[in-house]
């Protein structure tokens, strides 16, 4: 078919395609959440309706773009990891990122009220997006343990700040000051010996955040089946189907890659 004149413009779009056996990060964060959460009566320190929804806009994301091998999710942020091997949307970044966030963002919209019920949604929320590439396992786990570690010092700082508020009385600032310069283990050591609390009974998806990978899982269904000349007759057929699981464990450490040893492809 005979291009028109205007064709040409055309080369003036960017070469965004990302550098080939890179894994690719896709990592979105809440615009401006500290207003959004305040606005919206978050609970402090965590909303697990927010985390909830967080997770569930995280599932599309998935759901959609079936390269993504494993995804990460703490506070406001998820990170989506596409496979090394990835040639989707001809690994192109602008597209890549353009699809995770918009996809995340209108489901963040369109399931707010299964997660929040009669709080309604007051304005339109906003996501950032950025694209990131790490050419070896290390770097990747690396990238992974950095997320996850921010999510424990985050929650830590805030489970010790807001039960001193909430639990001891401090006003916002007295609590601040009381924290300043403290390390982990005097944060732990104020929950422990003053409320009773112990940081590592704390419910794990609040200290280690949110994981999303795929695995098979065995599904029995029961059809209703007529072969020529016979009764109608119940079979169950099984079939492997793929699902996304979540999971609130550690990361850092080795055990979670032993036990799932396909997330990521041998380095050569
Ligand atoms: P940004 O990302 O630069 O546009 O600004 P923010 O305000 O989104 O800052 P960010 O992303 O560094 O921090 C996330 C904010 O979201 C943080 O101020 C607290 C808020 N947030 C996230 N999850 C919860 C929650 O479960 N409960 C409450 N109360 N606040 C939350
Ligand atoms: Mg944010
Ligand atoms: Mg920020
Ligand atoms: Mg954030
Ligand atoms: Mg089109």
């Amino acid at each position: 078919m005979a291009k028109s004149k205007f064709e040409y413009v055309r080369n003036f779009e960017t070469d965004d395609s990302c550098l080939r056996n890179c894994y690719i990060v896709v990592r979105l964060d809440g615009r401006n959440f500290h207003k959004f959460a305040d606005q919206h009566k978050f609970t402090k320190p965590n909303d697990n309706r927010a985390l909830g929804l967080m997770t569930h806009s995280a599932r599309s994301v998935m759901a959609g773009l079936e390269d993504i091998v494993i995804a990460y999710g703490q506070s406001d942020e998820f990170s989506f990891i596409f496979k090394k091997t990835s040639t989707l949307f001809k690994r192109r970044a602008s597209k890549l990122m353009t699809h995770v966030v918009s996809q995340f963002s209108s489901s963040y919209v369109f399931y707010w009220k299964e997660f929040f019920g009669d709080q309604p949604l007051l304005y339109p929320p906003g996501f950032d997006g950025r694209v990131v590439l790490y050419p070896t396992n290390h770097n990747l786990r690396d990238y992974l343990s950095w997320r996850q570690a921010d999510c424990h010092i985050n929650n830590l700082y805030n489970t010790v700040f807001w039960t001193l508020v909430q639990k001891g009385g401090l006003t916002t600032t007295e609590a601040e000051d009381r924290l300043k310069g403290t390390l982990a283990a005097d944060k732990n050591e104020i929950l422990y010996s003053e409320f009773n609390i112990n940081y590592n009974n704390e419910s794990a998806i609040h200290r280690k955040g949110t994981i999303l990978i795929w695995e098979m899982q065995e599904e029995t269904v029961t059809k209703r089946t007529k072969l020529p000349c016979q009764e109608e007759t119940d079979v169950t057929v099984t079939r492997n189907r793929r699902r996304v699981r979540e999971h609130h464990c550690d990361i850092i450490g080795e055990q979670f890659w032993q036990e799932h040893p396909d997330i990521l492809e041998h380095d050569n």
